[in-house]
């Protein structure tokens, strides 16, 4: 069989958007694209799965315990919840990470789902060998997955116009990006993608 595409949506929660605890500015603008990606993938019968943050209420994630970040998606919480207006469908594949309170856990090669499968087995399963990538935050998950796919020897695009950063020193999303193309990822953008995926047959 030969390898072919999914869409992966990272982390598009309420806490990475406007009104939440470690809001990504203008982080919920890229949904209603990242709906049209989901329904696109999933009429052309190709897989789409959902990363989410899923923190304990201690980890060395949160800068009150040493890291980097505010407290933020906590699980069980409505900061931890996909955002209102991301359209999951039902059924659909979703992966947790950074439950284990030792680690940052960002890409989401760390994540498993509830049955405790990880991404990288699901998409050998699957047969895929082309992540597309979009959602939070450019910078840190979104950066970390794409790097993390290239060196599992998958072929990684990501949908510039479907992302945003964190931006804590402006210009680290296009340093991320920049990153990212360096590495053998492909930068792309959401307008003509229908034309590159494989027709349903
Ligand atoms: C993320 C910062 C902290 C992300 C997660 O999802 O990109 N960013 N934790």
């Amino acid at each position: 069989m030969t390898a072919g595409p999914a869409l992966l949506v990272v982390d598009i929660q309420n806490d990475f958007c406007p009104g939440g605890a470690l809001a990504v500015p203008e982080g919920d603008e890229i949904i209603p694209r990242v709906n049209r990606l989901v329904a696109l993938f999933l009429r052309r019968g190709l897989p789409v799965l959902f990363t989410r943050c899923w923190h304990p209420r201690v980890t060395k994630h949160f800068k009150e315990f040493g890291g980097a970040w505010p407290a933020h998606c906590i699980q069980g919480t409505k900061g931890a919840r996909f955002h209102p207006r991301l359209e999951v469908p039902k059924g659909g594949t979703i992966l947790s990470k950074g439950m284990d309170p030792e680690q940052d856990s960002y890409s989401a090669f760390q994540a498993t789902t509830d049955r405790g499968r990880d991404l990288e087995s699901i998409l050998q399963e699957l047969g895929v060998g082309e992540l597309f990538i979009c959602g939070l935050a450019t910078d840190y998950c979104v950066r970390a997955t794409a790097l993390d796919a290239g060196r599992r020897g998958l072929k990684a695009s990501v949908f510039t116009d479907a992302v945003h950063g964190v931006d804590l020193k402006p210009g680290d999303s296009q340093a991320a990006l920049r990153e990212i193309r360096a590495q053998g990822a492909k930068l792309l953008r959401t307008r003509g993608i229908a034309e590159l995926l494989p027709k349903r047959n």
